[in-house]
């Protein structure tokens, strides 16, 4: 009876205020037409908490949860709300924000760390299926490890054997994630003032693992409690994910798969087919997701598949997965992060394949009512529903792990019910951007030609560059801040580069081609973009490819002609659907690289306004970068283009 109840009390979501994209609506719908809940459902019948949407309410001891809401009137004169053991709002919250950055750096750096440890077998030769695919890319970064790329045998210099360099690069790599002594070596990549700035600001990472750690201590009851030291760690421990964890990772991950670069793609749920057998890999290590590529193509299982019926294997992805297959090889991806209950709802996902992160463990509630084979694949997330199958991938047996998964799903094609309904729609798309094709497509260089990115800058054609990346939110319309910014943000002539979901939302709405230039480009981009043939916004990959844009806007600093420093750049930083973790560290190391970054939604801050106030106005003054919330996209993109202009006139370069 109590059941009954309670399924009688859940609402069903409008699938036209739950999202802008056909096919998400479409499947929402078929949804509710089999009594399959989604998110989306969820997203109605359950509102958030309104006092931690707050940011202030504490759990960080048994004395707890301590909840100090702003009474309804504002503070008036002195706030003396506080916790049992003390603590104020601004402790609270800034411990809660603290985390959340822990939690999100332990993410990026942990996929890293697991990319570091399988490079460093691939070095030693001690697994066979990952191999050097990018020797340049290799030979690029070793120097920054303080690995020599060359030796001198009698007076002649000459190149270093390969293994031997990346069995160096291998070891320094895997050592970030610990080393005793000193700061992360991949800090020395970032412009010179910016580095001394950290080092003024004592934020300088150490270790990845140490600043983590660091944090769940100083949050631990009764130890830090000062909300701008407190930050102070959040900021260090954010820089080792952008500057260490996740910049290691996208480069380890360049070096043994291939450093992308731009290919043609489909994208959404209409890239399944009903006459293929089709496989969803979900998550975001492309440890397994290259694996999964490569017996997918292969003769032998495609054969396998005829056998069985099919006309062929469809791959598709979901969340970064989706990214870092499609920028290699141009895999589609099947949908974001809120689509993933949707592509088994079409009936026709014979597996999807999850590892770590963004995974909602609805999946296995959904997959249930269908055919479906739900696979979990990582030691560190597994599912509790007894219909999930657990094949734990290894790097010492990758390929076999590959094999025997995907002939599972083509095993399971026979399985299908009659209820077969994909949606009709995907679109076309560009995608594999990173800093070596943006220099290549925009002139060669950076600056000194008609074509380059720097020179275009300058002489106004491009009014700056945004950032828009991160994740879709149940509790904002699906899509539809993603593309209403990145919309108004060309239009004003704002170059975008994106990532995550936000890349993959571009994709579906048809923002990644040069075609879309003419159509929603100002002017001065849509000249630039017509000229060398580029989209007017730009793929740059899954969430740990954020390292990309930090080198990106690097490099343009490097040029020159745009000010000594990331934060005199006329750019700024957007998440305008953000909901992980992930997305506040991201945040942070934005912010602590000089970027001013607005996040959409709604941030748990207002709770504790001296803190909220610390982060969007404070910071500035420290690092250069600071941060915002707009939830309505149209003035978020008009608050970083005010802030592209307020820069342009800085650097003299205001028309
Ligand atoms: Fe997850 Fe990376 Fe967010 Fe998408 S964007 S919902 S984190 S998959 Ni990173
Ligand atoms: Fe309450 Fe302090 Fe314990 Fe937090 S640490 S739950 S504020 S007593």
């Amino acid at each position: 009876a109590e059941v009954k109840a309670k399924a009688k009390a859940a609402k069903l979501a409008d699938p036209m205020e739950a999202s802008i994209e056909p096919s998400t609506q479409e499947m929402i719908r078929r949804a509710q037409q089999l009594n399959i809940e989604t998110v989306f459902d969820r997203a109605v019948t359950m509102k958030p908490c309104a006092i931690g949407l707050q940011g202030i309410c504490c759990k960080n001891c048994a004395m707890g949860p301590c909840r100090l809401p702003l009474p309804k009137d504002g503070i008036q004169g002195e706030d003396t709300r506080k916790g049992l053991c003390g603590a104020t709002a601004n402790t609270i919250c800034a411990r809660n924000f603290a985390r959340m950055i822990a939690a999100g750096a332990a993410a990026h750096s942990d996929h890293g760390r697991n990319v570091a440890l399988t490079f460093l077998e691939a070095a030693k030769g001690t697994t066979k299926d990952y191999k050097i695919k990018d020797p340049a890319k290799l030979i690029q970064i070793a120097p920054y490890f303080g690995v020599a790329t060359t030796v001198e045998e009698d007076g002649v210099v000459k190149d270093r054997d390969l293994q031997e360099i990346a069995l160096a690069v291998a070891k320094k790599a895997v050592n970030e994630w610990g080393k005793p002594s000193g700061t992360l070596d991949y800090l020395k990549r970032a412009p010179q003032p910016l580095q001394d700035k950290w080092i003024e600001e004592g934020v300088m990472p150490r270790n990845v693992d140490r600043e983590i750690v660091e944090i769940m201590h100083r949050t631990h009851m009764g130890v830090d409690q000062d909300y701008k030291n407190l930050m102070k760690q959040g900021t260090r421990a954010s820089l080792a994910d952008g500057w260490g964890g996740s910049m290691i990772g996208t480069d380890l991950q360049d070096v043994m798969f291939g450093t992308p670069s731009p290919l043609q793609a489909e994208a959404n749920l209409g890239v399944m087919k009903e006459d293929h057998v089709n496989i969803i890999v979900h998550g975001h290590e492309p440890l397994l997701s290259e694996m999964i590529v490569a017996a997918a193509q292969s003769q032998e299982l495609i054969s396998y598949a005829k056998e069985k019926g099919a006309k062929g294997i469809q791959l598709g992805g979901i969340c970064c997965t989706a990214n870092e297959i499609l920028q290699r090889h141009g895999v589609p991806p099947a949908g974001t992060f809120l689509q993933q209950e949707l592509a088994i709802i079409t009936g026709a996902c014979d597996a999807m394949i999850v590892d770590v992160q963004c995974i909602f463990q609805n999946l296995a509630n959904v997959a249930k009512c269908f055919h479906t084979k739900l696979i979990t694949t990582h030691p560190i997330a597994k599912m509790e529903q007894d219909n999930v199958i657990h094949i734990e991938f290894d790097e010492h047996h990758a390929m076999e792990d590959a094999v025997r998964i995907v002939k599972m799903a083509i095993d399971n094609y026979a399985n299908r019910g009659a209820e077969v309904i994909i949606p009709r729609h995907k679109t076309t798309q560009i995608a594999g951007f990173g800093v070596e094709s943006i220099k290549y497509h925009l002139g060669g260089a950076f600056r000194g030609d008609y074509y380059t990115l720097n020179d275009n800058i300058i002489n106004g054609r491009i009014r700056g560059i945004a950032g828009v990346v991160g994740c879709n939110n149940a509790r904002t319309k699906h899509n539809e801040e993603h593309i209403t910014l990145i919309k108004e943000l060309i239009k004003n002539d704002v170059i975008v580069l994106t990532t995550g979901c936000s890349a993959i939302a571009a994709g579906i709405h048809g923002l990644l081609t040069p075609e879309s230039a003419a159509v929603h480009c100002g002017p001065g981009l849509a000249e630039v973009c017509e000229t060398v043939g580029i989209p007017p916004v730009l793929h740059l990959g899954s969430c740990v490819d954020n390292s990309r844009i930090l080198l990106a806007a690097t490099e343009v600093v490097k040029a020159g002609g745009l000010g000594n420093d990331i934060c005199d750049l006329p750019a700024a930083g957007s998440a305008p659907e953000w909901m992980s973790e992930k997305a506040i560290s991201i945040g942070q190391y934005f912010v602590a690289s000089g970027v001013y970054t607005v996040f959409g939604y709604h941030m748990p801050l207002d709770g504790a306004p001296e803190f909220k106030n610390y982060l969007y106005k404070e910071m500035e003054k420290i690092f250069g970068g600071k941060w915002d919330c707009e939830p309505d996209p149209i003035k978020h993109a008009h608050k970083m283009i005010a802030h592209i202009d307020k820069k342009r006139a800085e650097l003299g370069i205001d028309k």
